[in-house]
C-alpha cells in the first residue's frame, strides 16, 4: 500500500511523517515542484526510521511516477494564507495549481483516493471532483476533522477533562462561517450544555472559528500543520484500515441537508471505498440558518472558479 503527499511544504511534510511513524502503509511519496526539496525530506524522515522503529519507506520526487498505484493521495500543494489574507484569496492561483497536480496523479493512479488539503478547502475538493472524473465517494477534503479538533482542545482546557473524553461536531465550509454544533458535544457522554455555561461555550465557538487565523497571525508566515497533519493522518488510517469511523469531512453533497452540487463538511462514514456514506443529524432553525450562510459563502466561491 502506497500513499503520496503532493506538496511537501509544512503540512505535506509533516502528513507524510504521521503516516510513515504511525506505519499506516508501505510506502510514502511526498512530491513537490522545488527540486532536492522532497528527496531531502523523505530521506531526512527515512533516517530517523532506526530510531523510531517504523518500516513505512519514504521517497521523494519532482515528478508523479513514483506515485503509480497509490491508494490515497493527499493534496497539500499550493499557497498556504499570510496574516490579513483569507482562505478565498488564494483562489485563482490554487485552482491553476491544483488541476495540475490532480491531473497528473489521475495519470498514474486512476483508482486512488484524493483528499484535499489546499484552501480554499470547499472550492479546491470541488476542482479536484471535476478535474478528475471520480465519483464522489473517493474525493473529499479534509477540513471538519481539525476544526472539531481546535473546538475539542478549547473544551479541554476550559473544562480541564482530557480531550480523549471530549466528542464533538462541526458542519459547514471550512471558514469563518463553518458551523460548531454544541448539541451534539459531549464529555463523556454528558451533554455539553449541561456541564458549560452558554456564554462560555459561545466564546468557544468563535474562537474555532478563528482558530486558523489564531495561528496564522502569532506565526506570521504560514498557517498551521501540526493539527491539520494529524487530522489527515486520522482519515488515511481511517481508509486504509477500513474503519468505518464517522468523521466530519468534507463531501460532495447531492441532496443532503438539502444542499446540492457543493463540497461542504458534514458527518461521514470512512473505510476502504473512501466516503461510504453522508450521515444527516438533525439540525434545529438555527443551525440551518448558519449552515445555509456557510453553503452560500462556498456557492459564491465556486461561482469564481473557471475550469
Ligand atoms: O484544514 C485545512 N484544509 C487546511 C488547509 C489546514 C492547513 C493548511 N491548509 C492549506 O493547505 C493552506 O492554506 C495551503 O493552501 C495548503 C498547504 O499548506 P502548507 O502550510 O503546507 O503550505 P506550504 O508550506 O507553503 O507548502 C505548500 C507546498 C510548497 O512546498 C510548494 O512548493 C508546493 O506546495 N507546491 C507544489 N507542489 C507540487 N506541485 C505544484 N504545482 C506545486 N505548487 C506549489
Amino acid at each position: 500500500m502506497k500513499v503520496s503527499v503532493i506538496g511537501a511544504g509544512h503540512v505535506g511534510e509533516n502528513t507524510a511523517q504521521r503516516i510513515a511513524e504511525k506505519q499506516l502503509c508501505n510506502e510514502v511519496v511526498l512530491v513537490d515542484i522545488v527540486e532536492g526539496m522532497p528527496q531531502g525530506k523523505s530521506l531526512d524522515m527515512w533516517e530517523s526510521a532506526p530510531v523510531e522503529g517504523f518500516d513505512t519507506r519514504t521517497s521523494g520526487s519532482n515528478g508523479y511516477e513514483e506515485t503509480a498505484g497509490s491508494s490515497i493521495t493527499v493534496i497539500t500543494a499550493g499557497l498556504a494564507r499570510k496574516p490579513g489574507m483569507s482562505r478565498d484569496d488564494l483562489l485563482a492561483k490554487n485552482t491553476d495549481i491544483i488541476s495540475d497536480v490532480v491531473k497528473n496523479v489521475v495519470k498514474h493512479s486512476p483508482d486512488t483516493i484524493l483528499i484535499m488539503v489546499t484552501n480554499p478547502l470547499d472550492v479546491m475538493a470541488y476542482v479536484a471532483l471535476k478535474v478528475s472524473g471520480f465519483p464522489s465517494n473517493r474525493v473529499m477534503g479534509m477540513a471538519g476533522i481539525l476544526d472539531t479538533a481546535r473546538f475539542r482542545s478549547f473544551l479541554a482546557l476550559e473544562l480541564d477533562v482530557s480531550v480523549r473524553d471530549i466528542q464533538a461536531m462541526v458542519l459547514g465550509g471550512h471558514g469563518d462561517t463553518m458551523v460548531p454544533l454544541p448539541r451534539y458535544a459531549t464529555v463523556a457522554g454528558i451533554p455539553l450544555p449541561d456541564l458549560l455555561a452558554k456564554d462560555k461555550i459561545d466564546a468557544i465557538v468563535e474562537r474555532t472559528r478563528k482558530g486558523g487565523g489564531e495561528i496564522v497571525s502569532l506565526l506570521k508566515e504560514g498557517s498551521a500543520y501540526y493539527a491539520p497533519s494529524a487530522a489527515v493522518a486520522e482519515m488515511v488510517d481511517a481508509i486504509l484500515k477500513d474503519r468505518k469511523r464517522i468523521l466530519p469531512c468534507a463531501a460532495w453533497l447531492a441532496g443532503e441537508y438539502g444542499l446540492n452540487d457543493l463540497y461542504m463538511g458534514v458527518p461521514v462514514k470512512l473505510g476502504m471505498k473512501g466516503i461510504e456514506e453522508i450521515l444527516e443529524v438533525e439540525l434545529n432553525a438555527e443551525e440551518k440558518a448558519a449552515l445555509e450562510t456557510s453553503a452560500e459563502h462556498v456557492r459564491s466561491n465556486l461561482s469564481k472558479v473557471s475550469l
